[in-house]
């Protein structure tokens, strides 16, 4: 079985800018910098047909390249015991769009991702413990203005995830062009 991701992976300046801010918040597991992503879809455990069907079925996904920038922090659950911290996202519906259709190659080859509205984030730190309320408040403050330059963004990755007795780490199992050029009427009606 394979534990498996589709996701964005990040430019190295994004992982070293949002690096720099991962202190400052106890008992914070911070996500790996090289770990850094933005996932699409999680498949979960699968068998290694259902693995290869993946691969062969998020080819068949085409959307044109689009800029993408990070900005603002925010929270899971963003109600109750804090559990995960992550860098937000301006919207971008070109991004929307590639997660659909992530989503639909996916269903076709039947496999069920989850149903929770689509909320693009990074994750940056995931907590056991929740941090002390006034240690967040001071930390949201002092990153109150995050924003990094948008970054241009032109594949994406199939990953494999293995969960060790540390830090989970993270594999490209396959990547996909995403396609300039794409007519934009034909490419919103799909
Ligand atoms: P995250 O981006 O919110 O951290 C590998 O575990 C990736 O898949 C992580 O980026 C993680 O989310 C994402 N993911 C989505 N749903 C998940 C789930 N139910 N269990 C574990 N990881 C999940």
């Amino acid at each position: 079985m394979n534990r498996l991701f589709v996701a964005l992976d990040l430019p190295r300046y994004a992982k070293d800018s949002l690096a720099v801010m991962q202190q400052g918040l106890p008992d914070a597991r911070w996500v790996d910098a090289d770990m850094l992503h933005l996932t699409l879809a999680f498949l979960g455990e699968v068998d290694r047909p259902t693995f290869i069907d993946a691969m062969h079925g998020l080819a068949r996904v085409e959307t044109r390249p689009f800029d993408l920038e990070l900005q603002g922090l925010g929270f899971f659950p963003n109600r109750g015991a804090v559990r995960q911290l992550w860098a937000g996202v301006r919207p971008e519906p070109e991004l929307e769009r590639l997660q659909r259709r992530v989503v639909r190659a996916l269903a076709d080859i039947d496999v069920v991702v989850e149903k929770r509205r689509f909320v693009p984030h990074v994750t940056l730190a995931r907590f056991r413990v929740p941090p002390p309320e006034p240690r967040l408040q001071a930390f949201l403050q002092r990153h109150s203005l995050f924003r990094l330059p948008p970054f241009p963004v032109s594949d994406f990755h199939l990953y494999s995830s293995w969960l060790g007795a540390g830090a989970a780490h993270y594999e490209i199992e396959a990547s996909y062009e995403l396609v300039p050029g794409l007519e934009p009427d034909a490419a919103a009606r799909r």
